[in-house]
């Protein structure tokens, strides 16, 4: 079998992804590819753990011609409020590494994972149930890099027959790799704050309204895309898929039925704006369609699972 590639290993989702796809297609045949955060101990006691810069195109094609990549599910990215902070700096990793990505996967015939986000939405967006085909304006730097990558895989996909897929990812939530330079933070830092310290300062109001989406929903969505009958698909890199939308007041509310005493007060930033452009309910629909998109988790068997695995590595001294 020729192997998988995962650049951007150790981020969020990508740490999560590369165990899970190991755990189907076995250790030796996923690569984990890891830049400047250090990786955890499972990354690289699985499999292959190797380090570049994915905004260097020999880099990656060295990697591809020694481990024999045929799939390259590529996470890296600059998230929306990092973003914000630095766009230039976000336009050079998301883009130049993806264009680096599409080229190889053009010459050497690699299909790829593309993770675009609901940061492709603006605020001239209906917000409400946010189509799949709709206006894409969005306001950040993030936003307008994840519309360009969509637009350019879509284009390698007709141009050049590159299969290429991807997902518009909502705020993920998860218990493992913390997130880092996203607007969607607040949702997993609110969690780790109620457990250590029983109060959170959450960065966007209490009435912000964000689609989200737990872990285990978003690693099965994503294996699910990519194993997906290729016939069946009318889109190709920037489906649609929700879970569950709730404010944050309502995601305090949930964790408070678990820890009577804890405490959220609200003090927006610069975040808040940017939450105010996205939508706050999704139309995943044509997921559904064409390749059987359905969540398994809700807000509340979510909390409760989050709960339950961080107050072990809490008890653990893991947190
Ligand atoms: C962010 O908040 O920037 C990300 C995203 C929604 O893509 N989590």
């Amino acid at each position: 079998m020729k192997r998988i590639l995962v650049v951007g290993s150790t981020g969020q989702i990508g740490s999560e992804l590369t165990l899970a796809l190991r755990e189907k297609f076995g250790g030796d045949n996923v690569v984990a590819v890891g830049h400047r955060r250090a990786p955890g101990k499972a990354l690289v006691e699985t499999g292959p753990y190797i380090t570049f810069d994915a905004t260097n195109r020999d880099d990656i094609e060295r990697a591809i011609k020694k481990y024999n990549i045929g799939t390259i599910y590529h996470m890296a990215a600059v998230l929306s409020a990092t973003g914000e902070e630095n766009p230039q700096l976000a336009w050079h990793v998301n883009m130049d590494s993806l264009y680096n990505v599409l080229e190889l996967a053009r010459e050497y015939k690699i299909r790829l994972f593309y993770p675009s986000s609901i940061a492709v939405f603006g605020p001239t967006t209906p917000r409400d149930n946010t189509p799949q085909d709709t206006i894409l304006a969005p306001t950040t730097m993030y936003g307008v890099t994840k519309v360009t990558g969509e637009l350019l895989c879509d284009y390698y996909f007709l141009k050049y027959g590159v299969d290429v897929r991807g997902l518009r990812y909502p705020g993920i939530i998860s218990s493992e790799t913390p997130p880092g330079g996203g607007t969607t933070d607040y949702a997993v830092e609110i969690f780790y704050e109620a457990i250590k310290h029983k109060r959170y300062t959450c960065f966007v109001s209490k009435e912000t309204v964000l689609p989200m989406m737990y872990m285990p929903d978003a690693i099965k969505a994503t294996l699910d895309l990519m194993d997906a009958e290729a016939s069946r698909l009318v889109h190709h890199s920037n489906f649609n898929i929700a879970a569950m939308s709730f404010s944050a007041g309502e995601l305090a509310e949930e964790i408070k039925k678990h820890i009577p005493e804890f405490v959220c007060e609200y003090k927006p930033d610069f975040r808040q704006k940017i939450a105010d452009s996205w939508p706050k309910t999704i139309d995943d629909s044509a997921a559904r369609e064409e390749w059987g998109w359905q969540p398994d988790y809700d807000l509340a068997n979510m909390a409760k699972d989050m709960l339950e695995k961080l107050t072990k590595k809490h008890k653990e001294g893991k947190l």
